[in-house]
């Protein structure tokens, strides 16, 4: 794997900054925090850091509005606490991402107070004006577009107002925003998360959306209309292209894009002759039904989807959806990361996923996210997935000497850090586990995903590299299963109890239930 890029067998842990590690105790996550867990990060097994936003910011949406691209939020710290931090990650043989947010700025981004204060001001043209609006809806609800006062025009905002939206189809604006990428690039940042990839460009018409027929009482008003002409523009893939580029100019820097789209579309995004996004987010565990054939449809249609030469990657959660263990349950979630880390490609664990933390019901008057404020009560809320990470069982956790700016929650409490290391059987040990598998065998990162089969709610596949192989077996359904296997040992399993039981002609998997069998005979079927 050493010829690899780096970012292709890493396991890459999304950190929310502010629920990481407070250090000193006003209650929020800060760099000073992040620095002083790398240890437990390293003892873990993964290999990259992705920190979402730490730049000036106002918090309207908690740091995705970005109020100045290269520098540190008093929040989090100070540029000297950024460059130690990243000093440290390098030390320890980690990689750093960082969160990117070039769709739009801060409404308090000096580029917009500029652009806002005349029409005949040279940064006008930076944002989207217009006379009239057209029906385009936030992405947070209500219309796209609101009207300044001053200049008599409306400006366009994918999200909040507090969110302009920059006009990418201006050159100053991509050569400014470029020059950002480039101040991290500098420092030794090994890659960027970017937001919203898709939004990027839009139709030059401003053409209305047209309705969107699959549309439900009780959606966000966005999902009245299909996303046709705010998303998804042809011309964003060349400026994808541009952002790659810049990025290559540095050597191995890794571009991530967040991309909720179709599989289809998602893999335009890789770009011509693979010059794009280096990693399409793929967020097809994130949205399917936990079910055997649901899960060999989803895996197997990715897969097949890849254009040749393309890297795959999957993530179970972050920090705008709900979490995996909340979503299928404590128990499967032990096989979701089973599943998670026998897959091909370059994988991602949100921050507590290894702890098996829950979300944590946020009572409306306690909510901050402006997707609950803004459309309460209609699940659009993401509190519930960003509570502080419990590190034991001290008042606050260990997460704070103050009061947390959310509930940790009694659940995540039960798991915390140092309960879970001092339980062979935690969710923690399992990922320790896993993750220790996945660094002895290559083949799990670059081997082959042949032979799916999903009969009986059991899902089971191969990946073999033609010098080694291996069987996943997850039993999706509620009765154990019988299942018919070569000779074989047990490398990893879900309860962490069978570990090198030999199985030939057949294993049971009780319910829930998942293991890795190492196959005797390396050779492909
Ligand atoms: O999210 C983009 C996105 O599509 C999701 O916000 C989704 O629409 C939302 O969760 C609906 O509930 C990115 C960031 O990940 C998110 O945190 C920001 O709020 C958003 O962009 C705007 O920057
Ligand atoms: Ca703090």
């Amino acid at each position: 794997m050493q010829d690899l890029s780096w970012w292709k067998h890493a396991v890459v842990y999304q950190i929310y900054p502010r629920s990481f590690q407070d250090s000193n105790g006003d209650g929020i996550g800060d760099l000073n925090g992040i620095r002083s867990r790398l240890d437990y990060l390293v003892g873990l097994g993964v290999d990259a850091v992705w920190i979402s936003p730490i730049y000036p910011s106002p918090m309207a949406d908690f740091g995705y509005d970005v109020a100045d691209y290269c520098g540190i939020d008093p929040m989090f710290g100070t540029m000297e606490d950024f460059d130690r931090l990243l000093e440290d990650v390098h030390g320890r043989g980690l990689r750093m991402i960082l969160d990117f947010v070039p769709n739009h700025t801060s409404d308090q981004h000096p580029w917009f107070i500029e652009s806002r204060s005349s029409r005949d001001n040279p940064k006008r043209d930076w944002y989207v004006w217009r006379d009239e609006p057209n029906n385009w809806q936030s992405h947070f609800g209500g219309s796209a577009w609101e009207f300044d006062e001053k200049t008599g025009q409306y400006y366009l905002h994918e999200f909040l107002k507090e969110q302009p939206d920059l006009n990418w189809r201006n050159p100053a604006v991509k050569e400014a925003v470029f020059e950002a990428l480039r101040f991290w690039l500098r420092k030794g940042v090994d890659g960027f998360r970017v937001d919203v990839m898709w939004l990027m460009i839009k139709d030059d018409r401003f053409r209305d959306n047209p309705p969107n027929p699959a549309y439900k009482v009780g959606q966000g008003s966005r999902e009245r209309l299909l996303p046709i002409y705010d998303a998804d523009r042809p011309e964003v893939h060349g400026l994808v292209a541009e952002m790659r580029d810049v990025l290559e100019e540095f050597g191995d820097r890794v571009l991530i894009g967040e991309i909720y789209l179709p599989v289809p579309r998602l893999m335009q995004y890789y770009g011509k002759e693979l010059r794009g996004a280096h990693l399409p987010f793929n967020f097809q565990l994130l949205q399917c039904a936990w079910t055997a054939d649901e899960l060999a449809r989803t895996i197997g249609d990715y897969m097949s989807a890849l254009p040749s030469g393309a890297w795959p990657n999957w993530v179970l959660g972050n920090h705008d959806k709900s979490r995996i263990a909340s979503r299928i349950g404590l128990k499967k979630a032990r096989s979701a990361a089973l599943l998670l880390l026998s897959l091909p490609g370059t994988l991602t664990i949100y921050y507590g996923e290894e702890l098996g933390m829950q979300d944590v019901l946020i009572r409306p008057d306690e909510a901050h996210d402006p997707a609950e404020r803004r459309q309460p009560g209609i699940g659009m809320g993401r509190d519930p997935e960003r509570t502080p990470m419990p590190w034991d069982n001290s008042r606050q956790c260990g997460f704070t000497e103050g009061m947390p700016w959310l509930p940790i929650g009694d659940a995540n409490r039960a798991v915390n850090v140092d309960w879970s290391r001092k339980d062979p059987g935690s969710m923690l040990a399992l990922y320790q586990r896993l993750l220790r598998l996945r660094r002895a065998e290559p083949v799990l990162v670059v081997g082959q995903l042949t032979e799916m089969d999903a009969s009986d709610g059991v899902l089971q596949f191969a990946r073999a590299d033609g010098k080694r192989r291996f069987r996943v077996i997850i039993n999706l359904g509620e009765e154990a299963r019988r299942i018919p296997v070569e000779a074989g040992a047990i490398a990893a399993c879900t309860d962490l109890d069978r570990e090198g039981e030999t199985v030939n002609e057949a294993v049971r998997v009780e319910a829930a239930d998942a293991m890795i069998i190492e196959m005797v005979g390396a050779t492909l079927a």
